[in-house]
């Protein structure tokens, strides 16, 4: 099945489908994204741009495991969460000076307690990323619009096997590149697994296999299991942020992300 530019476009641009509890409904003139929410197992995918030599059974647990539902935010619920986080960022300064770090140009907090109207969009990411087992403690990364979020793999020791994020404000591009299997498993002691809460392995995309996601605004992804461990994610800064031929401008993006404990 082949998912043209303009098709991408769409779905940047305009709501067009809106999530449930678990389900979706999609407008009727937009046939060939419903088949997207049937067929999230399908090969084809147009939010995910596969690069290199994927071997087909990597390539299917990939599909599992790395999904986008696009506008499972409606724009007043994104309203609703900005205003219930700016008040708080705003009094943060973005980090710049440490290059080494993994997150560059950003600033962050965690929040337990939501306004009803916020809880009850985060009770649906619990709901449909998590089967109701969230961590309490909800993660805001506020990246400007220079920030870039480096190639790293998230440690073991801090969170679980899946982690659910909600994009706000910008469109943007992860890339996840295929890394050291073994280093990154879960249960490993603690000689075998970087202490550090985010790894920063030097992934390569020469002869190795990535995937490029289009994160749109109001979308969320859930990346789980391998996709987590046996490869590096990252947000592409603007010199390289494109999908599919097409330029991906991110300006300043907020991530509402959900993890599950250890
Ligand atoms: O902003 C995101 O969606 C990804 C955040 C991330 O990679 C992290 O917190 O380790």
């Amino acid at each position: 099945m082949y998912f043209s530019t303009k098709i991408i476009k769409n779905v940047l641009n305009t709501s067009i489908m809106k999530w449930g509890k678990g389900s979706c409904e999609c407008y009727p003139k937009y046939k060939v994204l419903s088949r997207y929410c049937m067929q999230k197992h399908s090969s084809d995918n147009i939010f995910i741009d596969f690069h290199g030599n994927w071997p087909e059974t990597e390539k299917s647990v990939f599909l599992n495991e790395m999904r986008v539902l696009p506008n499972f935010l409606s724009n007043e619920e994104e309203a609703q969460l900005l205003d219930e986080v700016e008040p708080y960022l705003k009094r943060l300064r973005y980090e710049f000076d440490h290059w080494d770090d993994a997150i560059h140009g950003y600033r962050e907090t965690e929040r337990k307690h939501w306004y009803p109207h916020n809880r009850k969009t985060i009770q649906r990411i619990s709901d449909v990323a998590f089967n109701g087992q969230i961590m309490s403690y909800i993660h805001i990364l506020d990246l400007d619009e220079k920030g870039v979020i480096k190639p790293h793999v998230d440690s073991t020791r801090y969170c679980g096997d899946t982690i659910a994020g909600m994009s706000l404000l910008s469109n943007s591009v992860m890339r996840l590149i295929r890394t050291d299997e073994k280093k990154y498993q879960q249960n490993k002691t603690s000689e075998d697994v970087d202490s550090s809460y985010r790894n920063q392995p030097k992934p390569s995309t020469i002869n190795n296999f990535y995937a490029d996601i289009l994160l749109p605004r109001l979308s969320l992804y859930i990346m789980s299991h391998s996709a987590r461990y046996n490869f590096t994610h990252e947000i592409l800064a603007n010199e390289n942020s494109q999908f599919k031929g097409e330029k991906i401008l991110k300006t300043r993006r907020i991530s509402i992300i959900c993890r599950n404990e250890p």
